[in-house]
């Protein structure tokens, strides 16, 4: 028996090494990412969401790796697909009626080359571990690209904020703690907030944290300003990404002004963007919720943004509440926006919310940007109709960066101990986000000057981790 466990071993090994064969010039890259891809899925299995965002990335990096001897045969790609740590915890409570609920707790901590774990949490009945991972793989390739220095996590429970009263919110954030306190901190793990993990979660999540471990310290991002948040990180995801599609405007002369935005979601995100697109021109004609999307014709602008919040915060997940309050208003039940003709389309929901049918849709409707604001919202096969068509499409982790970079920018400040002006905040964001842009042109830029900015973005982000973990050896 063990004569056969060895040989077996060994067959794997010669296998793998065959895989990884130094730089050549007949290296056979389709066969790579094949190989490579079986290799992940047989891992993975029933994991289709982290399956997604691997094969994203190995598609355009393995071909990038097979042009660079330093980078060949040190399974870099495999490592980074490969958690570092994965902690998964119960979560129990009691909620209002006294009786016992039961969720499941995630922290993954995926990569700490290049700093602290990073990345929210998200509180959503369809949290599971497949869901998790992809948005610590993407987060980490994200973080790189912010240029600042945060390694990337992600966590989360399979708990619905949904109907809940605050008191119970206040037990489930606090019974979620009670685990993950003894896995994070400032310079291990620094969680924010993500789906259904606002300022109000933020709060109860670091009085919970504070209490355990009698340490008043930047542990969390996204906190109220009160004690130790940030100016403008509320708005720093969706302004990041309308200052992204800015840039990409601009590389075909063009800009916000007189443009139709259609936006979806209705959450922070989608506030930020509808926000920012709107102050420089745009009209943004529709949001959406689980139950459809709302098209307003007269654009969603002034006390409707301001709207968006109070929505938000009913807690209702109803979209359609928008359109009993504002006449100009049409509901769409059950549909998404993307059959409704626009300039830019900026998907901000959620994962898998565009598919090949709405990106034919947007593109036949002539589409002209594709800025994506929710974390891998567009299916493969919806991203690669925007690429043949040579629509500009950026991919999340490049284009809603800025929100994670506006937390790396409150942990300065709490490092530093002071706080900066809105100004000063949004300055730096803006910066960060044309730096983002420039990145990706740089990889991502085609011989007839189209710029693939998934391309662009999977090599960036890679390049900077890849770098951090040759230099740190195999650990
Ligand atoms: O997807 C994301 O980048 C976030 N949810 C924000 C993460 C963070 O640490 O601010």
């Amino acid at each position: 028996i063990i004569k056969i466990s060895v040989a077996s071993f060994e067959k794997k090994i010669k296998f793998v090494d065959n895989i990884n064969q130094p730089f050549m010039e007949n290296y056979n890259v389709d066969q790579k990412i094949q190989e490579f891809m079986a290799r992940i899925e047989a891992k993975n299995p029933n994991e289709p969401e982290f399956l997604q965002a691997v094969k994203e990335v190995a598609v355009t990096v393995i071909p990038f790796i097979s042009t660079r001897k330093e980078y060949t045969g040190k399974k870099l790609l495999e490592r980074m697909a490969e958690p570092e740590r994965t902690i998964i915890f119960r979560v129990p409570w009691v909620d209002d009626k006294g009786e016992i609920q039961v969720n499941r707790g995630f922290r993954i901590q995926m990569n700490s080359a290049i700093g602290p774990y990073k990345g929210g949490i998200r509180f959503h009945p369809t949290v599971n571990l497949s869901v998790l991972k992809f948005l610590a793989f993407e987060q980490t390739f994200k973080n790189s690209l912010t240029t600042l220095p945060m390694g990337g996590g992600k966590g989360g429970a399979d708990f619905d904020p949904q109907g809940k009263s605050d008191n119970e919110i206040m037990r489930f954030c606090q019974a979620f703690m009670t685990e993950m306190c003894k896995h994070i901190g400032p310079e291990t793990d620094v969680p924010a907030g993500d789906i259904g993990v606002g300022a109000r979660e933020i709060g109860y999540l670091f009085g919970q944290y504070k209490k355990i471990r009698n340490e008043f310290t930047g542990v969390l991002t996204g906190k109220g300003l009160a004690y130790g948040g940030s100016l403008i990180r509320p708005e720093a995801t969706g302004y990041g990404v309308v200052y992204f599609a800015e840039q990409m405007l601009k590389t075909i002369g063009q800009d916000f002004k007189g443009k139709t935005v259609c936006v979806s979601g209705f959450g922070n995100v989608a506030w930020g963007v509808v926000k920012k697109a709107t102050e420089l021109g745009g009209k943004v004609v529709t949001i959406s919720g689980p139950d459809g999307y709302i098209y307003d014709k007269d654009g969603i602008s002034g006390e409707k943004i301001d709207y968006l919040l109070e929505l938000r915060a009913s807690g209702n997940n109803r979209a359609e509440d928008y359109a009993k309050k504002f006449p100009s208003a049409e509901f769409h039940a059950g549909k998404r926006p993307w059959e409704v003709k626009c300039d830019v389309a900026i998907p901000a929901a959620t994962q898998n919310e565009l598919h090949l049918e709405d990106a034919k849709n947007l593109v036949a409707n002539g589409v002209i940007c594709v800025t994506e604001a929710a974390n891998m919202p567009s299916s493969l096969d919806a991203i690669n109709h925007f690429l043949g068509n040579k629509v500009l499409f950026s991919p999340g982790k490049a284009s809603n960066a800025g929100g994670v970079a506006t937390s790396g920018l409150e942990m300065t400040q709490n490092s530093i101990r002071l706080n900066w002006s809105s100004e000063e905040v949004d300055a730096r964001l803006k910066e960060i986000m044309i730096g983002i842009h420039k990145a990706c042109r740089d990889y991502g830029k085609e011989e007839d000057g189209y710029v693939n900015y998934v391309k662009g973005a999977n090599i960036a982000g890679f390049v900077k981790v890849a770098e951090a973990m040759l230099a740190q050896g195999v650990v």
